[in-house]
């Protein structure tokens, strides 16, 4: 055998199990619970050899070394192709590594600790299969005291993410769907623990074996009733004592138990005592996360056999369906941000730095709330958010498809792996003060709408039932937390709403709405009167708003996002419709008193390999903040000046460098009182920034160079904001590709995003109702993409310009052959009449056909006004072109 060694640290305590800095370095025989770091010297490959590599002698020494946290995917890119080193093997991967126990443990019962093997693992020891775990979230441990031998060990671990086929084996492991990818791998720490035959029961579902609940919380007293489990696996019988100690942060005991416990060979016994804080110092979220911790020590006599270690935060909490979300008994209005764990680069493999920093965004940009989308997250970024004083939505990864074949009833297999998950997922985190809801599924019934609508039949969710058997045992499990779940259609125009599944909203005790109004459907300002009016059709369920948001992507610009349509389902969608986006739901979220809480659809850009949007490749482009983590969108400012106390001012548009137009409005978010803009040195103009948004409209910039500076004072203090931008030099002239959202070049003239309109509608050629299905090509041009949107209606344009003499060009088309015959319209430039009854499908010969005309005019005032004015229908207009004459 080749395989190297992982066992080389031996740590005295686990870090969140050491209540004290040891004042002495103590032999690990004598610490109560040994932990034996397991993160280095492993071997990996990638590839299903049958059993082979769980033989203690195969041949390894090919293979690839690793450490864990490890994953073998690489998936997302911002590209328009997919990149060449992407990874999106889903199948089975090997791990293997030998590691020693020191001979000071001889005599502990040893477990191995996995913190998340994606999606199913198998473990053997010294070629011995010692077990299983279906799901990719949760903790499990293995006893493997009876496979372990002196000197050597070899450990082989088959990790296995394969698709959720029919026939394949993950068909019964969720999630069996969702806008993410299930990377494989160990992805998350392991570890073997070495522990006194008796000891805090180590087999609870991966649960710490201690179980905190606050009752009775006021000024005077706090009750904490701690439950703990434990077992004696020894042959000889053991009278024991748990001492519960209650700590304050600094570590003085605040309250002390004692209870007696005699435990027979083989017995588990389940320990229930109450222990009563007196004035205490209440977990508050973001205004002051006090943390207490409780240190459960078993002791044989006056020695510590095992310890355990757990967080306590001392708070009461309510959802209200009138009142919103009480903290302590306050009204505290919640806001915040879902977060997907994958970096770019790393995938899922994060250590506890990467939680750290990721945790730091969410603090700065002024959340009170997250949402752990769409599964269980690693128990390091639930201690940060316990910390940070984050009030927590922890979620099942059931997502979207309750079976791998939607006409199908949800397998019993099914069912038994989320339940399992879910028990996981509660007791493992049961202890952090920040979770205050289980959320039992996401979207769970878009599977069998999907399936119906393919198959033209309205047919009901199949997730009902299992949905409601989740609920009852989450309600079971903890009676001190409400349960949750986010529904993504009820009563919305969305085509997914239409396939005849009745709502599953009324399940859980707590609403969640995954809403996109302005982005899947609906206008910019639809959120607020869906919201009432669901608020009203159920009028005593709790409410959170628990998906809201657009794509932004960082590399497609709009100087004026209300332009044209979005492409919610691939391009373009460039960072300024995000932030208008964000600006225009946030004005309806955060006016509706009842609504307990909201959150942002997404920190972070996440991997996705449903996706091919925006300027990425697998990727979700509804982040505030890039992939990795080095980008934050303009629209992250945004909801920091609307949320975060800290001084905030920031200038839009960082990213969009070479501007379309020379004249363009100035925009930024600040929470400053007034704020000035100075361009190239010379002063602008100070505007107040209503809703925290700043802007200096016609802002003209200089051809060449630009020099933007923003300034502001809060509390004394200066702010400022610094940017550089390109613009053209108009007398050049001026390019316009009217009903588009981002500029692009087209023979060889650089157009913008429709931008200078008055009136009318920005649409593109589309092929009817489905967003997805591919549009109709023009014909009669080398230029298509220009007349794939167009503005139609009754409008005008007011287009800055150098005085002169121009030449104008309409790019114009019949878009609907139904309505060619009746359309016609006359164009005005600076009020003369210059296009007379142009009716463009005659003109063209067809429609979906160009069709050009030019005109030649002077300008004066700095500016041409052009107006179009239906003489049958409505005007449409594709595209504008002004040349220099
Ligand atoms: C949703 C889903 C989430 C998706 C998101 C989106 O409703 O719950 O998993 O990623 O929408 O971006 O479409």
């Amino acid at each position: 055998a080749s395989a190297l060694l992982c066992s080389a640290a031996l740590l005295a305590q686990q870090a969140v199990a050491q209540p004290q800095a040891p004042t002495a370095r103590q032999a690990p025989s004598t610490e109560p619970r040994a932990v034996l770091d397991l993160s280095k010297g492993w071997r990996f490959h990638f590839g299903d050899a049958g059993d082979a590599p769980a033989a203690p002698d195969f041949e390894d020494s090919a293979w690839q070394p690793v450490a864990v946290p490890h994953t073998w995917n690489k998936v997302g890119t911002y590209a328009v192709q997919r990149a060449a080193d992407s990874d999106m093997r889903q199948g089975k991967g090997w791990y293997r590594c030998s590691f020693a126990v020191p001979a000071a443990l001889n005599g502990r019962r040893l477990f191995l600790e996995f913190d998340g093997v994606s999606k199913i693992a198998d473990i053997w020891v010294n070629g011995r299969h010692v077990g299983s775990h279906a799901g990719a979230f949760g903790r499990f441990r293995i006893d493997v005291t009876g496979a372990v031998r002196p000197g050597d060990n070899s450990l082989a671990v088959r990790a296995d993410n394969s698709a959720s086929a029919p026939g394949s084996s993950t068909e019964h492991v969720i999630p069996l769907g969702g806008d993410f990818f299930v990377q494989g791998g160990i992805y998350r720490g392991v570890r073997l623990l070495a522990v006194d035959a008796a000891h805090i029961d180590l087999a609870d579902h991966g649960g710490p074996g201690v179980y905190l609940r606050t009752s009775r919380v006021s000024a005077e007293r706090a009750e904490v009733a701690a439950k703990t489990l434990l077992r004696n696996l020894g042959t000889r019988r053991r009278t024991l004592t748990l001492v519960t100690t209650v700590q304050d942060a600094g570590g003085t005991p605040v309250a002390t138990d004692r209870a007696p416990v005699a435990l027979a060979p083989g017995q588990a016994s389940t320990v229930e005592r109450a222990l009563t804080v007196a004035t205490p110092h209440l977990w508050q979220g973001r205004a002051d996360p006090y943390l207490y911790r409780v240190v459960s020590e078993l002791r044989d006599g006056s020695r510590v056999i095992d310890r355990q270690v757990q967080p306590l935060g001392i708070r009461s909490f309510a959802f209200d369906a009138e009142r919103g979300f009480l903290l302590n008994g306050k009204v505290t209005p919640l806001h915040g941000v879902s977060r997907h764990q994958d970096v770019q680069g790393k995938g899922w493999a994060l250590t506890p730095e990467d939680h750290a920093s990721d945790m730091a965004f969410a603090v700065e940009i002024g959340a009170n709330t997250i949402r752990h989308a769409h599964y269980q997250h690693a128990q390091e970024w639930s201690d940060e958010a316990d910390r940070a004083g984050m009030v927590v939505w922890a979620e099942l990864p059931f997502v979207h498809e309750a079976n791998v074949e939607p006409s199908e009833a949800p397998a019993a297999a099914t069912i038994a792996n989320a339940e399992e998950q879910l028990r996981e997922l509660i007791r493992q985190n049961y202890n952090h003060p920040s979770i205050m809801l289980w959320s039992v599924g996401n979207e769970a019934d878009i599977g069998a709408a999907i399936d119906a609508m393919r198959k033209g039949d309205g047919k009901p969710a199949q997730s009902r039932a299992m949905l409601e058997k989740l609920d009852r045992l989450a309600r079971a499990e903890d009676t001190s937390r409400p349960t949750v779940y986010a529904d993504c259609c009820e009563d919305t125009p969305s085509i997914l709403s239409m396939q005849g599944a009745p709502s599953l909203n009324g399940i859980t005790q707590v609403m969640g709405l995954n809403r996109y109004y302005g982005w899947y459907y609906g206008d910019l300002g639809g959120v607020g009167p869906a919201l009432d009016a669901l608020h009203a059709k159920h009028p005593t369920l709790p409410i959170g708003l628990s998906e809201w948001g657009a794509g932004g992507a960082m590399t497609q610009h709009s100087d004026n996002p209300r332009g044209g349509p979005v492409a919610a389902y691939g391009r373009p969608q460039p960072e300024e419709y995000q932030s208008l986006a964000i600006e225009e739901n946030w004005k309806q979220i955060r006016t509706r008193p009842y609504l307990a809480a909201s959150w942002l659809w997404n920190l972070f850009d996440f991997a996705t390999t449903m996706r091919n949007e925006g300027d990425a490749t697998d990727v979700n482009t509804k982040g505030l903040v890039s992939y990795d983590r080095k980008t934050r969108k303009d629209a992250f400012y945004f909801l920091k000046a609307s949320w975060s106390d800290a001084p905030t001012l920031h200038l839009n548009g960082r990213r969009y460098v070479d501007r379309a137009y020379t004249v363009t409005d100035v925009r930024g978010y600040s929470n400053a009182d007034r704020v000035s803009l100075s361009l190239n040195g010379k002063p602008v103009g100070e505007v107040t920034c209503p809703d925290r948004i700043c802007v200096w409209p016609g802002v003209a910039l200089t051809p060449g160079a630009n020099h933007l500076v923003a300034t502001a004072t809060i509390g004394g203090k200066q702010i400022s904001d610094a940017l550089d931008w390109n613009a053209p030099d108009p007398r050049k002239g001026v390019f316009i590709d009217s009903g588009a959202l981002v500029g692009s070049t087209m023979g060889g003239d650089s157009y913008g995003s429709d931008a200078f309109f008055r009136g009318g509608t920005g649409k593109v050629i589309s092929a009817g109702r489905n967003p997805m299905a591919v549009p109709p090509k023009v014909e009669g041009t080398d230029m298509p993409a220009l007349f794939g949107s167009y503005r139609e209606g009754r409008f005008g344009y007011d287009i800055p310009l150098p005085d002169g003499s121009w030449t104008i060009t309409i790019a114009s088309l019949e878009p609907d052959a139904t309505k060619g015959a009746a359309r016609s319209f006359t164009v005005l430039a600076n009020g003369q009449r210059v296009i007379e009854s142009f009716a463009p499908m005659q003109a063209a010969g067809g429609a979906n056909k160009a069709v050009t005309r030019s005109f030649a005019v002077k300008s004066s005032g700095g500016r041409l006004v052009l107006d179009f004015e239906p003489v049958g229908g409505d005007a449409v207009v594709a595209g504008i072109a002004i040349r220099p004459n």
